[in-house]
């Protein structure tokens, strides 16, 4: 890995949505480095690289920040096209589809709904607590108990729908190939949801979802947890490093990428330079990044931000998912 241009993943061990990530890069044999996070706020080593976003996870490349899964995994794959180093299976148009299948049209929620109310954490009023912040909704056990069975039937919708559909044909993954071709992106996309409910004790019923129902579905997530789990022995584990390594690193980075321009047509009339603000709004939205637009498209929005000591870094978050616009009069600083 260019010491210039380290990638490092922010995240916790337990997050769904930080494992399409760690897969991601273990499968594609791309390095990278570790910065573990706790599970609730405040995040101190997030925002001294100098963002206020509270999800998890977050990536950078060198002094480039990344926020969101959608926009790693897509700058991911064109910083890193297919060669014999970093193999890639992908097809574009099944990934896009799928992305949108689970986070959009709301399956991460339902699985969500699925984690068992008796689970430690979720007795933990610190946690409830951050967690109804990020989420804007109550996580009382008594709200969590009456979200299941609705989130239950909508979760086996989605088992039947693999079943029979997209693994209906017997294929080993979900674009067809052979096993040992290895599971490609769109694998990556699809079994986030599954392997996580999987593996999350109590979450699903075996008299309602289970192998017996699911055959080619649990088959395929078992096989897509095998080939990750030899592929991350093959790596070895990603080095773990401290705030203050990481604060190190993205502040004497390289700049990942060359500056993106501010599409003039864009229909929010934001030009370049700017100050905006920019957040998330499905969840996470009561933070807020400012910074002076850098780039402006349909797939992306970029700003300029600054480490806690004072480096330049730019911050990209997608444009689908996230708001863009100039700050009120009234809450200019
Ligand atoms: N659309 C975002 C969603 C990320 C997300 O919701 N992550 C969860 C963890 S799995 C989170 O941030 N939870 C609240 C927290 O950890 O503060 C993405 O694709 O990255």
């Amino acid at each position: 890995m260019d010491p210039s241009k380290e990638i490092i993943l922010y995240h916790y061990s337990f997050s769904p949505y930080a494992r399409r990530i760690v897969w991601y890069l273990n499968l594609r044999r791309i390095p990278y480095k570790q910065c573990i996070q706790p599970p609730t706020m405040p995040r101190p080593d997030i925002s001294a690289i100098g963002t206020a976003y509270r999800r998890i996870p977050l990536l950078s490349i060198g002094r480039d920040i990344y926020l969101d899964t959608r926009l790693i995994l897509h700058k991911l794959t064109l910083l890193y096209p297919p060669s014999p180093t970093h193999p890639s299976p992908d097809h574009k148009t099944i990934q896009k589809l799928l992305e949108h299948y689970t986070i959009d049209a709301g399956m991460f929620n339902r699985a969500s709904a699925l984690i068992p109310s008796n689970t430690p954490l979720l007795l933990d009023p610190k946690f409830t607590s951050d967690r109804e912040d990020y989420s804007g909704r109550s996580w009382s056990k008594e709200n969590v108990e009456r979200a299941r069975p609705e989130a239950l039937v909508e979760v086996k919708g989605m088992f039947e729908f693999f079943e029979g559909s997209v693994l209906g044909d017997g294929r080993v993954w979900v674009l067809g190939g052979e096993e040992g071709e290895g599971p490609g992106l769109v694998d990556v996309e699809a079994v986030w949801l599954f392997s996580w409910l999987k593996g999350l004790k109590g979450a699903l019923p075996p008299e309602y979802i289970s192998a017996q129902q699911f055959p080619k579905t649990f088959k395929w997530i078992e096989r897509f947890d095998g080939v990750v789990l030899a592929a991350m022995k093959r790596n070895g584990p990603a080095q773990k490093i401290s705030g203050a390594e990481a604060l190190n690193a993205v502040g004497s980075g390289e700049w990942a990428e060359e500056e993106a321009s501010v599409d003039e047509m864009d229909p929010s009339g934001l030009r370049k330079g700017e100050v905006i603000e920019l957040w998330p709004i499905d969840s996470g939205f009561s933070r807020r990044d400012r910074g002076r637009l850098v780039g402006l498209s349909t797939s992306e929005v970029v700003i300029e931000g600054r480490t806690e000591d004072g480096k330049e870094v730019r911050i990209h978050a997608p444009r689908h998912g996230f708001r863009v616009r100039r700050p009120k009069e009234s809450e200019k600083l």
